[in-house]
């Protein structure tokens, strides 16, 4: 798949790009992002891509020309255009699963107050929020939307079954997880891991896997 990511701050995305799983993903050419500077579209010789709100009121707006421009330069047919916000939906793992499906994806990362409506009505499919507080930008929700879509588009994990596994860990929390030493400063691994009881250790998972769930995130068990 192909994501465009239009931003002010382009530099930002190059080391989580170019880490880990997602680093080999672009690297193998399974997901292509490239990095597109609004600045680029900045108007006049300051190269301005934001001014006072109408209306009056604190901070900037982003004017609606660098990002027609920018938008409009990446863009064909088949494009899916998103806006990070904190007034979009909730992103979650169903989200992400529904963009990886995508073919092209045009993350758009705003500044200062927000953009201009005209943008937003205009060009934008889809705002998206990560979470319910506020960031300086999108740049750091853009990269959490491309690495968890990532893992959903076929050939990124080596091995499909973390993924189906994972899934599952979505709709209830997951089991802690020990390795070597069997007793560290005094603290030791439950002995049933150590068992080599296999359906012993999978029904201890799965309890402790539902205990940490009711006790933590009960919305996800339909609960609270
Ligand atoms: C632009 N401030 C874009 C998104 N979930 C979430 N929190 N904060 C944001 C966000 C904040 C922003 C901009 C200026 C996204």
């Amino acid at each position: 798949m192909r994501i465009d990511v239009i931003t002010l701050f382009p530099t930002m995305f190059v080391d989580p790009l170019s880490t880990s799983l997602l680093g080999k993903a672009i690297a193998d050419g399974v997901i292509e992002v490239t990095l597109n500077d609004l600045r680029e579209h900045g108007l006049g010789r300051h190269r301005s891509v934001d001014d006072t709100p109408f209306g009056g009121g604190a901070g900037m707006v982003m004017r609606p020309e660098p990002l027609f421009a920018a938008i409009e330069a990446v863009t064909t047919e088949d494009s899916h255009v998103v806006l990070m916000s904190p007034r979009g939906s909730l992103f979650d793992h169903r989200g992400a699963e529904r963009l990886a499906t995508r073919e092209h994806l045009v993350l758009v990362c705003g500044r200062y107050e927000g953009v201009d409506q005209r943008v937003i009505d205009e060009l934008v499919d889809e705002e998206i929020s990560i979470g319910d507080y506020v960031l300086a930008g999108g740049e750091l929700p853009a990269l959490v939307v491309i690495e968890a879509l990532s893992r959903f588009v076929p050939g990124v994990l080596g091995n499909p079954e973390s993924l189906t596994t994972e899934s599952h860990a979505v709709g209830t929390l997951e089991h802690p997880q020990y390795t070597r030493p069997a007793e560290f400063r005094g603290s030791k691994v439950p002995d049933v891991l150590l068992s080599g009881h296999h359906e012993e250790v999978e029904r201890w998972r799965e309890e402790e896997s539902r205990r940490l769930t009711r006790e933590r995130r009960p919305d996800l068990l339909g609960d609270d």
